[in-house]
């Protein structure tokens, strides 16, 4: 039941919508990264991602996960550190569209004083070096500041003329139109991450360990593993 509402609307599929993995799909009970339950990281966001590093100093990054988090007015994440990749000297890349959200950096150890700051729709954050492992947490997601219901960047018809092999594609008017309208209240943020170094493998142990288990699909439990993660205010 919706704070607010006398009627008991029940939320959509697309309102439910938390969070999607790519690549190798993290774990939210284990927090693992495993070999076996991986589909093939989607070859425009890599490209992307690779791009983005290399253009930051990080040649030969390869996009090998990657979560995409759904905000929505009363959403958050609570505080955590990304560190179940296997190679922590390769950066997190982090992509936010849609509505703004403060982000609070914090220190390696979780009771250090964070710094608060503005992600805005196109923003885009590495985490590197020292900043790779910090705390970090998104306290609150807010309207857009120039207070139009869709950032401007989002609002812009793109040029008929894109280069060829440009990782920007033109959609269907009525796919942009449900994108659009799901943007006015909502936040999307994907980080990318490198799991294994160069020629590394994951460990013998979490690929046994594994054996004969389903992949966790099931919603249940990833939804409670995620809620240490993703502390919506849940208004249902
Ligand atoms: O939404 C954000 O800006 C942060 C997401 C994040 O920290 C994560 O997916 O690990
Ligand atoms: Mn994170």
């Amino acid at each position: 039941i919706r704070k607010g509402s006398s009627k008991c609307e029940p939320r959509s599929l697309l309102e439910k919508l938390r969070w999607v993995t790519l690549g190798y799909h993290y774990n939210w009970d284990t927090k693992k990264y495993t070999p076996n339950h991986h589909t093939p990281f989607p070859s425009d966001l890599a490209f992307l991602s690779e791009q983005v590093a290399a253009a930051c100093g990080f040649q030969g990054f390869q996009a090998q996960a990657g979560i995409l988090n759904y905000y929505h007015f009363d959403s958050s994440l609570g505080i955590h550190v990304d560190e179940s990749e296997l190679d922590h000297s390769r950066p997190l890349l982090s992509f936010s569209f849609g509505q703004s959200s403060i982000f609070l950096l914090g220190g390696l150890k979780r009771e250090e004083a964070p710094t608060a700051m503005f992600m805005h729709s196109g923003d885009i954050m590495v985490m590197s070096g020292f900043s790779r492992l910090l705390h970090h947490a998104v306290p609150r997601v807010l309207p857009n500041p120039e207070g139009t219901a869709l950032p401007s960047c989002l609002d812009q018809a793109l040029p008929s003329d894109l280069p060829a092999g440009s990782v920007i594609e033109q959609s269907s008017e009525e796919d942009w139109q449900v994108c659009a309208k799901y943007l006015q209240s909502s936040r999307i943020n994907m980080t990318i991450r490198q799991v294994l170094a160069e020629g590394q493998n994951f460990p013998e142990e979490s690929g046994t360990e594994i054996k004969g288990q389903a992949p966790s699909e099931d919603g249940y439990h990833q939804e409670n593993g995620r809620a240490k993660r993703h502390r919506a205010n849940t208004d249902s």
